[in-house]
């Protein structure tokens, strides 16, 4: 019963060639979504699962960075829309990126028939390297993978950020009405403290046009971030076996993979014993076991001290990787990134150790399978005790079961 919701969740949330992540709270298309939405199509509708990635791209700007939103259709149930981003790509969006799982979900989808989908993984192989070069030029602290507004992260109110956004007055941001609290309790939200700072940044990139020189000097927010610099490593490995199997030159990706290797290990927290978040600007560490810190294995990463964390976390909840350890004072169960489980997180976590030959990425498979199969596909769920959060019949969620849980 529940591959048959899921498939339908997808075709329900299908918009014609990308698909909104749930209708009313997420009205367009969003990046990382999309590349999960396409190997939940791969399940039953190949053609359809290309043209996800392939309507992405489509809003690559020339610069190479691929949007975090395309604003397709105008809708007012959502703010901040595309008059206040300003974004200047082809297609309307936002001026940020979020985290380049693109390449990894193609190769998953092109594993499934690799005759249908030889062609079309060609003719989106340079837009990606071209992404990932993007990253490399205008992201890059000693190698570890920043990012420069929480929504870039893809983990908007985690508390990784919460230094950098002290550091932000949120001077002349104006009244606005936000439109998220009226499609989910606002306890489920980030608070009013974040948003004035989240609107500030994106005022400030629109004044400066998006130029990443111009955005670089004086910013008060870069944050150096474990789900960006694991998730484009192991992006940039698939990116690698891709090109070969293109035979292309992949030089430069692979001297990308050594540099963000060596960048990874400038995230390690040598007092917390854990991969961390590194506020660039002010110098400080998050302090944060996360479901990003579990990433490493994902990126091809192994750390004997990761996995006694990993069985620290798991040993306080029952439904896989909260998005915050229960055991920090900073615990939210229901608060979004400050504590609740994301299907897609426990995905790519779960994937990662199967890769390395850990048994944990069987028992979070399974775990997430009985979460969902429990509870539903909402966006979130509460690890405490399974029970959903934020939006309902959410595509991610619905993929995750297809692709990988059920
Ligand atoms: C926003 C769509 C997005 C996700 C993000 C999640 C949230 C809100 O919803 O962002 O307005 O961008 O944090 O990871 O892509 O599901």
């Amino acid at each position: 019963m529940r591959d048959e919701q899921a498939r339908a969740i997808l075709k329900r949330n299908d918009r014609g060639g990308y698909t909104i992540p749930t209708s009313g709270l997420y009205p367009y298309q969003w990046n990382w979504d999309s590349a999960f939405a396409a190997v939940g199509f791969a399940a039953f509708d190949i053609d359809r699962a290309w043209a996800e990635i392939e309507t992405l791209f489509s809003g690559q700007w020339n610069n190479g960075m691929v949007p975090h939103i395309l604003f397709h259709v105008p809708d007012d149930g959502y703010f901040p829309n595309h008059d206040v981003w300003q974004g200047t790509g082809p297609i309307p969006s936002s001026g940020i990126s979020q985290p380049p799982v693109a390449a990894t979900m193609a190769r998953m989808v092109l594993d499934k028939d690799p005759e249908a989908g030889r062609a079309r993984m060609a003719a989106l192989y340079p837009r990606m390297v071209a992404w990932h070069r993007w990253f490399m030029d205008w992201r890059l602290d000693q190698g570890a993978v920043c990012v420069t507004h929480p929504w870039e992260a893809g983990r908007d109110n985690a508390p990784d950020w919460d230094a950098a956004m002290a550091a932000i007055t949120p001077d002349g941001v104006g009244d606005y009405t936000r439109r998220d609290t009226s499609h989910v309790d606002s306890s489920m939200r980030p608070t009013k403290y974040d948003y004035d700072r989240y609107i500030w940044l994106v005022q400030r990139g629109a004044r400066l046009g998006w130029d990443e020189a111009a955005m670089l000097q004086d910013t008060p927010f870069r944050v150096a971030d474990p789900t960006m610099t694991f998730i484009l490593l192991r992006a940039t490995r698939d990116l690698i076996a891709l090109g070969q199997m293109l035979s292309k030159d992949v030089g430069d990706l692979e001297n990308w993979a050594t540099e963000l290797e060596a960048g990874a290990q400038t995230l390690w927290n040598t007092q917390l014993g854990c991969y961390d978040s590194r506020d660039v600007v002010g110098g400080s560490w998050s302090v944060s076991i996360s479901n990003a810190s579990f990433l490493c294995w994902y990126a091809g990463l192994d750390a004997p001290d990761m996995r006694t964390r990993l069985a620290e976390v798991l040993a306080l909840t029952k439904f896989g990787v909260p998005s915050l350890s229960p055991d920090d004072a900073r615990f939210d169960g229901k608060r979004y990134w400050r504590g609740p489980v994301w299907g897609m997180m426990n995905m790519m976590i779960g994937m990662g150790l199967t890769e390395m030959g850990l048994p944990q990425g069987d028992a979070l498979k399974r775990s997430t399978a009985d979460l969902i199969a429990t509870h539903g596909f909402a966006e979130y769920f509460d690890p405490r005790d399974g029970s959903p959060a934020g939006g309902g019949t959410f595509t991610w969620t619905a993929a995750v079961w297809l692709a990988w849980a059920s």
